[in-house]
């Protein structure tokens, strides 16, 4: 089953208010991909109101980089609140799946809206049985940003222009990350052959800094205070990152640190500058590659000793706890820097008794 262009062009036309939907916490390949729809849209009906619409965060900071050097128009539908999000999407009359094919745990929309899935494009595997449209364009390759390119050939576009390098640097940077850098069973020729038909129009100085998150400033900062307020006792580091705004960071200092000779275990803690919420998070992540280390356990009986009411899970070498603790309003950047010493005091201490233990 395919979709062609005048299948997109009827569409379009017959539509008055279309939403492109990304799956939640939207991936570059889904981004680049609702963008393309996007443009083949506006291309056929400049005038049309359309939107790409997602729910849930772009927290890893190569994706909210992604965003900030190439701005693709995608629009948040709100977090948490269910019916903000049917307020806004009552007057969408045609939907459009990209990246993903079925509402739920991954796509959390109003399940009453599946009624007006008009067409659905996808790259995984998925049964065809239960789908909410006839117009589908499902393949199971890399990317469905390959599946995009295709069709955008179709259209009244020049890939090779530079007008569309943010475009195309986004669409390459969706099967390049979704293909996990073109690893064997992730990929498949039409990704290469895709991301061939557009090579000479990607801004690779854009890319490189996508695909290498060294440059980034924020985890050069979240390493710098890693290192200048780190603790180890017998192959057990804690290391305090202090204030940030991206939550990966927790996991990637974790692995970096790991990495350090002679070392079993990690704890990485700090604050979480929660997007749209009244609380500064509190995040503790470990990350262990002795197996006589459960990552999952350290925590347990370190850091959420030290307080009611985290939350955490993890495995037997990653675990992530956290706690809503500090209202935003009522610290300033010196208190909040002071409590994070006091809990680097508190956390050393666990730390010892847990491996006199
Ligand atoms: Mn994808």
């Amino acid at each position: 089953m395919s979709i062609y262009r005048s299948d997109i062009e009827e569409l379009v036309n017959k539509s008055n208010k279309i939403g492109i939907l990304l799956h939640d916490n939207p991936d570059p390949d889904a981004i680049a991909s609702g963008w393309a729809m996007y443009k083949m849209i506006k291309i056929i009906s400049p005038e049309k109101d359309c939107q790409i619409l997602y729910r849930g965060d772009i927290s890893h900071f190569s994706n909210k980089l992604m965003i900030k050097l190439l701005n693709p128009p995608i629009q948040k539908l709100g977090n948490g609140d269910l019916e903000k999000v049917k307020q806004y999407m009552k007057d969408l009359d045609t939907l459009i799946l990209v990246d993903f094919a079925k509402f739920g745990k991954n796509a959390q929309y109003p399940i009453e809206y599946k009624k007006n899935i008009k067409a659905i494009f996808d790259h995984h595997e998925v049964t065809l049985e239960d789908l909410d449209s006839d117009l589908l364009e499902i393949r199971k390759i890399g990317s469905c940003a390959t599946i995009m390119i295709k069709l955008l050939e179709d259209f009244e576009i020049n890939l090779q222009d530079k007008s569309e390098k943010n475009l195309t640097t986004a669409l390459a940077y969706g099967i390049w990350s979704d293909t996990h850098f073109f690893k064997e069973n992730d990929s498949y020729k039409e990704d290469i052959d895709a991301f061939n038909s557009i090579f000479k129009n990607i801004d690779f100085n854009i890319l490189n800094q996508l695909i290498n998150p060294l440059l980034n400033k924020e985890r050069m900062e979240a390493l710098k205070s890693a290192l200048n307020n780190s603790y180890e006792n017998k192959g057990i580091g804690i290391y305090n990152v202090g204030l940030i705004n991206d939550k990966t960071l927790f996991g990637i200092i974790g692995d970096t640190m790991l990495n350090q000779v002679g070392t079993r275990g990690v704890i990485i803690f700090g604050l979480y500058n929660t997007p749209d919420e009244k609380y500064y998070k509190l995040v503790a992540s470990s990350r262990t590659q002795d197996n006589t280390l459960n990552a999952t356990e350290l925590l347990e009986n370190t850091i959420c000793q030290t307080a009611e009411g985290f939350s955490f899970g993890g495995k037997d070498h990653a675990a992530r706890a956290e706690i809503n603790i500090i209202n935003k309003e009522l610290v300033d950047l010196e208190e909040l820097q002071s409590i994070l010493d006091k809990l680097f005091v508190k956390y050393k201490e666990k730390i010892n008794e847990y491996i006199s233990k």
